[in-house]
């Protein structure tokens, strides 16, 4: 046997030390991306990387008016390519003159005509939704928006449809101002991996950011808060891979204007039923 002869053609050599420059030159471009947009020369982002993906940030409000116009700003604060729609569900409490008076073309602002609850005026917003991929934003503080950033950096750069951000991956929040939120988060999410099957940690996260034309072919029909647990069921049914990325939370007390109640959960629980077995 000739030992000395080449493993490759030489042919075949060339071929793959010209792709392995290819992949060099555009892991330094995607360096040098990097350092442009740290040093404040982000206007030389379209010469040297791929273009990232839009996000669309669905807010639904109720009554809200303490916490409206800062959650707008931090998520305006967010430095990612996205558009903002704000479906308000019929607020009273003076909400809805606080984004009538906005007067900022980034934010798009729809008003429901009655409360038909927080589900409705979810789906509203993911007909409208045009990015790449959709996230969920409450009108309130519980959340932070700069956690965007690494959920769809994690669906990005995996090709991962949908990554949840979950709350209880990591330590506890900084305090919890009731423990039967908590309880009842851990339960369902329980339930939910019986169910479906499912690796999932915190399935009523309501950051959930999916591929935007995929919840559009959910066929959603939750009106409340069971919104929440019917996407996740109907992503499983689907065989969507759900992965999760661990977020900061820092809850709200009923006092402090939280919405949701034990008879959510229950009527949530009820549904996840009916989603696996019935429909
Ligand atoms: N309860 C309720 N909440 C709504 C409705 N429409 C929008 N929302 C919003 O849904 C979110 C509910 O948050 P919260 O009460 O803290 O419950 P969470 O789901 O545990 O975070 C708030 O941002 C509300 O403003 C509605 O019709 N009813
Ligand atoms: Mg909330």
């Amino acid at each position: 046997m000739n030992y000395f002869r080449p493993l490759l053609h030489p042919d075949t050599m060339r071929l793959a030390l010209r792709f392995r420059r290819i992949c060099q030159l555009r892991d330094a471009s995607r360096r040098s991306l990097d350092a442009s947009v740290t040093h404040g020369y982000s206007f030389l982002c379209p010469f040297v990387a791929r273009p990232r993906m839009k996000l669309s940030v669905i807010i639904p409000v109720y009554n809200e008016r303490d916490t409206v116009l800062e959650l707008l700003s931090r998520v305006q604060a967010v430095e990612i390519d996205k558009e903002v729609l704000v479906v308000d569900n019929c607020s009273t409490d003076g909400t809805r003159e606080l984004l009538d008076q906005l007067g900022d073309p980034a934010v798009q602002v729809l008003h429901q005509p009655v409360n038909y609850g927080k589900g409705t005026s979810v789906r509203a917003g993911i007909r409208r939704a045009r990015g790449d991929y959709l996230i969920v934003q409450d009108a309130d503080l519980e959340y932070d928006p700069e956690d965007y950033h690494k959920i769809l950096d994690a669906a990005e750069s995996n090709g991962w449809p949908a990554v949840f951000g979950s709350r209880l991956m990591e330590a506890a929040p900084d305090y919890e101002p009731s423990r039967m939120f908590r309880f009842g988060r851990v339960w369902m999410t329980r339930l939910f991996r019986l169910l479906y099957r499912a690796d999932v940690t915190d399935v009523a996260t309501c950051y959930k950011l999916m591929r935007t034309d995929l919840v559009q072919r959910l066929d959603l029909v939750g009106t409340g808060f069971d919104l929440d647990f019917e996407i996740p069921a109907k992503l499983c049914k689907a065989g969507i891979p759900i992965h999760e990325v661990p977020i900061s939370y820092h809850p709200r007390s009923i006092e402090q204007g939280k919405k949701i109640r034990a008879r959510d959960g229950l009527r949530a629980a009820r549904l996840l039923l009916k989603y696996r077995f019935v429909n």
